[in-house]
């Protein structure tokens, strides 16, 4: 990476800092949001009585994983479980939900369709009732607030904490992903019904970036023991190839990805049937950080691992531009953030599911045989990776014509 003049970082440093800080939500918001799901709630409550089973609302998305604006939407999840059941036990509970009692996912969308309308909420849509995950979609006019309640995708919920807890390691995370995503909105590659990326794509980005710094700001939470002490991480940057770097022989496991000794949080999966391993270092919802003195504890080994690193929130946003645009290798490796070696996509070729390609291709944390980047085709790969060029060769002002003269002109 080029180094740029101390006076540039220094300007695009306090540009970026004003900028983050005029998009950041209020915590009203979070406050009114939390509200207006309790409210939700008591609505669910008169239709689930029908159902014979309990339903918990629980919000997921931007508004809790602390990556939100204000004028975000506000995603949540509506969680079957048997009648009674406590929380959070039932969220990890398998019992399939056709033994709950529970209606179909789209018989449930339907049934909640009706009960929205019948309280005035508006535009009420349930035509995505039979989509892969069955979505219903609404709109609270008094708060001008995009809602979406899906089905059961339970492992949304744990991959939208799992974002939080990165987000709470180093204040840089969150600014420097507010960054992206501004940019990423505004220059219109942020809509996978366009075939571009989502938020959640560019936020996963951000993660691996930075876990792949030459001094990581962040570990990668999913590969620590419960008992991890703050040691340092082998990267691939230690390593010369790709299959062993980041790991000891004696960690990996039968199939070689990783170490075996990690505790396994399972989750229901979002195909049927199946359960997916939801483990991360620091997650509020286990059992391994149960007490405020275990979090604690946890969260101030994290915070002192991302404090060797003393990059500014400059030198991390042309960092990140550069890398997107000519480092990374995207023909051979994955954007992943499980483990601090990098994937290629030759390792991942023998899963099912997971097509060859020369594109961007995203792993999922949880579900690996995901490609979150799959609606991306050429032509839209060509226009993001064109627009991290951009962005880079402004910041960098590679031409003193093409300087930009604020970090607005970028994003
Ligand atoms: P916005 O502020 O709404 O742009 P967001 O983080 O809420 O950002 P989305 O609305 O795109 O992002 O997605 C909401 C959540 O749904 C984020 C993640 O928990 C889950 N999610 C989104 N896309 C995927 C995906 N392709 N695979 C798995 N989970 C996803
Ligand atoms: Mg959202």
């Amino acid at each position: 990476l080029p180094k740029l003049p101390a006076a540039r970082l220094e300007k695009i440093n306090v540009d970026s800092l004003r900028f983050v800080e005029s998009v950041m939500p209020s915590p009203e918001t979070e406050q009114t949001r939390k509200n207006f799901v309790d409210e939700l709630q008591n609505v669910v409550n008169q239709t689930s009585v029908m159902w014979g089973c309990d339903a918990k609302l629980v919000p997921f998305g931007s508004s809790v994983n602390n990556f939100g604006a204000e004028n975000s939407d506000l995603d949540i999840c509506l969680v079957l479980m048997p009648s009674g059941a406590r929380w959070p036990d039932a969220f990890f509970d398998d019992t399939p939900s056709e033994q709950l009692g529970a209606p179909p996912a789209t018989k449930a969308v339907e049934d909640l369709a009706a009960t929205l309308s019948e309280n005035g909420f508006e535009d009420v849509d349930d035509s995505r009732k039979s989509a892969r995950i069955p979505i219903l979609q609404f709109r609270h006019g008094p708060m001008e607030l995009e809602c979406d309640i899906c089905v059961d995708n339970r492992l949304a919920v744990r991959n939208t904490l799992l974002l939080r807890t990165y987000s709470l390691i180093d204040p840089r995370v969150r600014q420097l992903a507010y960054v992206v995503k501004t940019w990423a909105k505004r220059r219109k590659i942020n809509n996978p019904a366009e075939r571009t990326l989502s938020s959640y794509g560019y936020i996963l980005m951000v993660i691996h970036y930075l876990q792949q710094l030459e001094t990581p700001l962040l570990p990668p939470l999913q590969a620590l023991p419960p008992t991890w002490a703050g040691e340092p991480i082998k990267t691939s940057l230690d390593g010369s190839n790709d299959a062993d770097a980041g790991m000891d022989g004696d960690d990996l496991d039968e199939d070689g990805n990783g170490a075996s000794d990690l505790p396994v949080v399972l989750v229901q999966s979002n195909s049927e049937g199946a359960q997916q391993d939801t483990y991360f270092f620091a997650d509020p919802q286990s059992a391994y950080f149960s007490t405020p003195a275990d979090m604690s504890t946890a969260m101030k080994r994290l915070s002192a691992f991302a404090a060797r690193n003393k990059d500014s929130l400059a030198d991390l946003l042309v960092g990140f531009f550069w890398t997107m645009a000519l480092k990374f290798d995207w023909r051979r490796h994955v954007i992943g953030v499980r483990d601090a070696h990098l994937v290629t996509k030759e390792s991942k070729a023998s899963e099912d599911s997971w097509k060859l390609h020369q594109r961007m291709a995203i792993e999922d944390p949880f579900e690996t045989s995901y490609d979150v980047a799959h609606v991306v085709r050429d032509r839209e790969f060509r226009l993001i990776r064109e627009e991290f060029v951009r962005a880079y060769a402004l910041l960098a002002a590679a031409s003193p014509r093409q300087e930009a003269d604020s970090l607005d002109d970028v994003i």
